[in-house]
């Protein structure tokens, strides 16, 4: 290969490596919001955009602890009574993905991404 044809081989890589790295870079995280009430998520599904970093904040209005946990999202946080969490997600491809309080099991709820 001359020069000539090297530069026209690996000079488009190289911008397109720039470009996709600056694109990754501007990618902004969606910021969703849960709450709990009486030992239920409020609302039980909540949505979110897919393929985007996610900040989802889970309130407790319980006066006592629960554990948010998905073995899907691979979460787990505890958020104590009267208080909020943040728990920041990987971009999520589409999909249901079902959550719940490890505390008390038969509290659950879903994140639907899309
Ligand atoms: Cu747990």
């Amino acid at each position: 290969m001359t020069a000539i044809n090297i530069s026209r081989v690996v000079l488009p890589i190289v911008a397109a490596l720039i470009c996709f790295g600056g694109g990754a870079r501007a990618q902004e995280a969606v910021t969703i919001q849960v709450s709990v009430r009486d030992h239920r998520f409020q609302p039980a599904e909540i949505h979110a955009p897919a393929n985007k970093p996610i900040i989802l904040i889970v309130k407790n209005l319980d006066p006592i602890p629960m554990e948010f946990e998905s073995i899907t999202l691979r979460v787990e946080k505890v958020v104590v009574g009267n208080s909020e969490g943040t728990i920041r997600l990987r971009p999520l491809a589409p999909g249901r993905y079902n959550f719940f309080d490890d505390f008390r099991p038969e509290t659950k709820g879903v994140l639907v991404a899309q």
